[in-house]
């Protein structure tokens, strides 16, 4: 597994700094996110690092599709049922803050403080 020794959040899939965690598999690793946006915010992180979504190849489909297929599931758990947004910001000019790839997961009761 490709880690990044001054990357936060493979530290916090490496379990060095601590997180609000709600999944965690072989491959990825889900927590809460620290300046929430939404009721729920969950953040979607592969544990390998790659950069941004703009560097996923062929052999990262099943990765992406586990993201996808497991945004919902975890909403349904955490008890959002009125619906959510995906967001997946991209390098410098998609807002990308945190170079570690990642799908924000937002949802629960508006207004939402952003978004
Ligand atoms: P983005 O702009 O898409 O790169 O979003 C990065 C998000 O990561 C932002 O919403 C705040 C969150 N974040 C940054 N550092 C930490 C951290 O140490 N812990 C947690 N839980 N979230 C973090």
């Amino acid at each position: 597994m490709s880690q990044e020794p001054n990357c936060i959040f493979c530290k916090i899939a490496a379990g060095q700094i601590p997180s609000k965690k709600v999944f965690e598999d072989e491959d990825l690793i889900v927590f809460h996110d620290i300046a929430p946006w939404a009721p729920v915010h969950l953040l979607i992180v592969p544990k390998a690092h790659i950069v941004s979504h703009a560097d996923l190849t062929d052999a990262h489909a099943a990765l992406a599709g586990k993201m996808m297929v497991l945004a919902p599931k975890l909403m349904r758990e955490l008890g959002v049922t009125g619906g959510f947004r995906t967001v997946i910001n991209t390098g410098r000019d998609g807002g990308q803050e945190v170079m570690h790839l990642h799908m924000h997961v937002m949802g629960g009761p508006r207004p939402w403080a952003k978004g």
